[in-house]
């Protein structure tokens, strides 16, 4: 068993990325099943506010945004690296965009009206309230995940068309070995196909169905449920592992020790307070002391995210 700890819900997509990249790395770790909606306050006591989902936990670090999630666990587990050095500029540019502008797609598909007359989650008028009412809260302030299923529609079907013209001459997206590109894709894919009512969207793309099935095969590693309780405890037991890097923070006019806000720049913009511990080009992460927990590292990719000083 690794140290571990995937913060998850089953219907969400990065975390599905992060499950099936678990899964490819043949990984065992512990996870809890956090809330669909808020509140989440085992959540929140590790993240000091970040409240997407998913969040990686190792000891007392508390690793935000799949992103990095993918980095932290590839570089544990080095072996079949997802990040081929060859592709390091081109993958990491091509995640980016799937995991933003292709996952909003993805999004207005998934919540087509066709989607919803079907959905579980719908078929309740309670749940269905609360689950907008807290979607529009989380996104509060943004128009970063919101598009017109007129626009998205097309935009998502060119995309398979081109995936699957792409995988008809090779099994992943980058050659022969799967690379983060197929982690982000998989994950804005999964997304639709899940939904039974709305599957045929995938009909006319043979060869994207045949990838997606030899990405299901990679498995989500060996998953053992917790409580948050418990993975609250490990943190309080634990001590950040992590060493200030100081250099790079000349970018920003900050040194280590700062106090600082860190927020997402598209959307769920709330903020995390600590004092600054890494400000280097990949990556931001504060120091937190929290009540309940004792000193906690909250990180964060630099890519999506601003830091100011308070
Ligand atoms: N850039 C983030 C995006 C995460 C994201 O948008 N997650 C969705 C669920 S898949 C979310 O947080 N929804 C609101 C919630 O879970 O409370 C990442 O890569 O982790």
């Amino acid at each position: 068993m690794s140290d571990l700890i995937l913060h998850h819900y089953p219907e969400s997509p990065f975390s599905e990325k992060i499950r099936l990249l678990l899964g490819y790395k043949q990984a065992s770790y512990q996870a809890v099943a956090i809330p669909v909606i808020q509140p989440k306050p085992d959540l929140m006591a590790l993240t000091g506010g970040y409240r997407k989902t998913p969040v990686l936990q190792i000891g007392a670090d508390i690793y935000c945004d799949s992103a990095l999630m993918a980095r932290v666990i590839d570089r544990l587990y080095p072996d079949n690296t997802v990040f081929p050095a060859a592709y390091e500029a081109v993958a990491g540019g091509l995640a980016h965009w799937t995991d933003t502008l292709l996952f909003k797609c993805a999004v207005a598909m998934a919540f087509q009206p066709r989607a919803l007359a079907s959905h579980a989650l719908f078929s309740d008028p309670d749940a269905a309230a609360a689950f907008m009412a807290d979607r529009a809260e989380f996104t509060r302030g943004s128009t970063e995940l919101s598009m017109d299923f007129s626009i998205a529609q097309p935009y998502f079907l060119m995309h398979l068309k081109r995936l699957d013209l792409q995988l008809a001459s090779q099994p992943f997206l980058l050659g022969e070995a799967p690379s983060i590109v197929d982690f982000s894709t998989y994950h804005c894919c999964w997304f639709v196909h899940n939904n039974e009512a709305i599957r045929d969207t995938f009909a006319p793309f043979p060869e994207v169905l045949a990838w997606m099935g030899r990405m299901r095969a990679f498995g989500q590693g060996e998953l053992t449920p917790i409580s948050g309780a418990a993975a609250l405890a490990v943190a309080a037991a634990a001590t950040p592992a992590t060493e200030p890097v100081v250099k790079a923070m000349q970018v920003d006019g900050l040194v280590a020790g700062d106090k600082v806000n860190i927020t997402p720049i598209d959307y769920g913009l709330f903020p995390v307070e600590g004092r600054l511990l890494v400000a280097s080009l990949e990556e931001l992460a504060v120091v937190r002391d929290d009540p309940q927990l004792g000193q906690v590292v909250v990180h964060f990719p630099r890519l999506g995210f601003k830091v100011e000083k308070v």
